[in-house]
């Protein structure tokens, strides 16, 4: 018996550290800890309202565009106005959110996992004359490392050739994500932190020249998609096909539905597990545990538009400063895969096509889908599902139509803001009191992943997917953090909570 501790794991966003006790070669319990204490709801107490969009976005940087979304999903309920946005309001809410989606997976593909596949430094001994591998090999040979980044010694399958190619990719993917920023910014102003979505819709109209450009530049990173980030998911799931059994999580599902379209939401909201018969979400079966974080007791269990946040340090039971989300008191997984299984199981005609051609191409079952590859399928087949929509909603516009219902702020008012966002179902939740906001609550896409076990003693999704897994080496465990990384988690947004105000509990906290 052994216990790994993997602190911080890197390539993810933010604080992450994971123990994982091993006995006999093979993973019996994972703890998954955010060892980070942030206060962002806090500050939003007393606030105007209005504050709540550009405040939330500072919860993250790879995903600011989903914590305006959600918050002013919240105010247009609080405010009363949620059935009035106009059409070119929603739809450049969605396009200005669904360019970061397209930049978040890419990211988290490249740049986050793809380096535990894929010996980059491979392109160091190229010689050839081919301009992508050369940029790359002048690129990954910058910096103060000396020539190239020190070898991963582990489980690297491919040959130099691919790694080379697929290294080029790596450094494409820098300026794909550039790119996906500044089609942001055409609506959203700037990136990260964008100042065009706002309560009752957005700050800039639809102007003929806009769309144009942005349909040019939206079409340069759906050939990204198509002909470089797509089949490079499936090299990596086919070299590395034991990941199809690798990594299973709960095996339950939820999203809370993204995208609001004319009727409805271009992904529906909905729970599924893998027997892939899809379930109406309801909202008031969500609460949160604290059972193991570091909160005071006598708030399990909470719904979040009541939910209290009382740090305990010293906690006895605490091992996390993320509370553990429950859905019905289930443990659940979001992300690309819920969006795409619900979709998939709702019989989403594009979406079928897609995934059956991933399972197809890699000879697996649906049932492969509950894994470390799954996930990554899933991410890449969610981009190209939104990057082509977005081709689509774009001419829905009407150049020059109204951007946004005009409101008044009432003195009292409720609101739940709920979306899907990169990494899974994001919620915030508003109260306002004398016009101001009284009480503020965010349960985000990775509080729900990498959460601590409940007060039934259930581990979360992130813990349940590494339990079970054999370790080939103990000294360096890289199936753990392939594992992690393929549900892209972001602690940064996890641990957004509340500190009471006056009590200070350091800068970090470290458990
Ligand atoms: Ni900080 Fe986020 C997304 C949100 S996640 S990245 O997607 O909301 O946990
Ligand atoms: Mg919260």
């Amino acid at each position: 018996m052994r216990t790994i501790v993997i602190d911080p794991v890197t390539r993810i966003e933010g604080h992450l550290k994971i123990e994982a006790t091993v006995d006999d070669g093979v993973v019996k319990e994972a703890r998954s800890t955010g060892t980070l204490f942030r206060g962002i709801e806090l500050i939003l107490q007393g606030r105007d309202p209005r504050d709540a969009p550009r405040i939330t976005q500072r919860i993250c940087g790879v995903c600011p565009t989903a914590h305006a979304t959600a918050s002013t999903f919240a105010l247009d309920e609080a405010f009363g106005i949620a059935d009035r946005i106009p059409t070119d309001g929603r739809v450049i809410r969605n396009l200005i959110f669904g360019c970061n989606y397209i930049q978040s997976h890419v990211l988290h593909f490249y740049h986050l996992a793809a380096l535990d596949y894929v010996d980059v430094t491979a392109v160091a001994d190229y010689e050839g004359t081919d301009p992508g591998l050369l940029a790359a090999k002048e690129f990954l040979g910058r910096g103060e490392l000396g020539p190239f980044v020190p070898r991963y010694e582990g489980d690297y399958r491919f040959p130099a050739d691919v790694s080379r190619t697929l290294a080029a990719h790596y450094v494409q993917a820098f300026e794909i994500r550039r790119k996906a920023h500044e089609l942001l910014a055409m609506f959203g102003g700037k990136m990260p932190h964008n100042v065009g979505i706002v309560p009752g819709g957005v700050t800039q109209t639809a102007e003929v020249d806009l769309i144009a450009a942005f349909l040019w530049r939206l079409n340069e990173l759906r050939h990204f998609i198509d002909h470089v980030y797509l089949p490079d998911v499936l090299e990596v799931a086919r070299v590395y096909s034991d990941y199809a059994e690798i990594g299973a999580g709960s095996g339950n599902f939820l999203d809370y539905g993204g995208f609001p379209s004319a009727s409805g939401r271009f992904f529906d909201a909905g729970t599924i597990s893998m027997d892939l018969q899809p379930h109406d979400l309801d909202v008031a079966k969500i609460t949160e545990s604290i059972a193991h974080s570091w909160y005071e007791d006598g708030s399990d269990g909470l719904h979040p538009a009541t939910g209290k946040t009382e740090p305990n340090a010293t906690k006895e039971a605490g091992y996390s400063w993320l509370k553990a989300p429950r859905y019905d008191g289930r443990v659940h997984e979001g992300g690309p895969l819920a969006r795409m299984l619900l979709s998939y199981a709702r019989g989403d005609g594009m979406v079928v096509g897609l995934i059956d051609t991933v399972l197809g191409a890699l000879d697996l079952p649906a049932s492969a889908l509950n894994s470390v590859l799954g996930r990554h399928a899933a991410r890449a087949v969610e981009c190209k599902i939104v990057a082509d929509a977005m081709a689509e909603w774009i001419l829905d516009l009407v150049p020059g139509g109204p951007v946004y219902a005009p409101y008044d702020i009432p003195d009292e008012g409720e609101g739940a803001g709920l979306t899907s966002a990169p990494r899974g179902a994001l919620g915030h939740w508003v109260r306002l009191k004398g016009g101001v906001i009284d009480h503020y609550q965010c349960v985000v896409p990775t509080t729900w992943n990498a959460s601590p076990k409940d007060e039934k003693g259930n581990p979360g999704p992130i813990e349940q997917a590494i339990v079970g897994t054999p370790i080939r080496d103990e000294e360096n465990p890289f199936e753990i953090v392939r594992i992690v990384r393929s549900f892209d988690p972001c602690l940064a947004c996890a641990v957004h909570l509340v500190t009471p105000r006056g009590r200070s509990l350091g800068r970090f906290v470290v458990g």
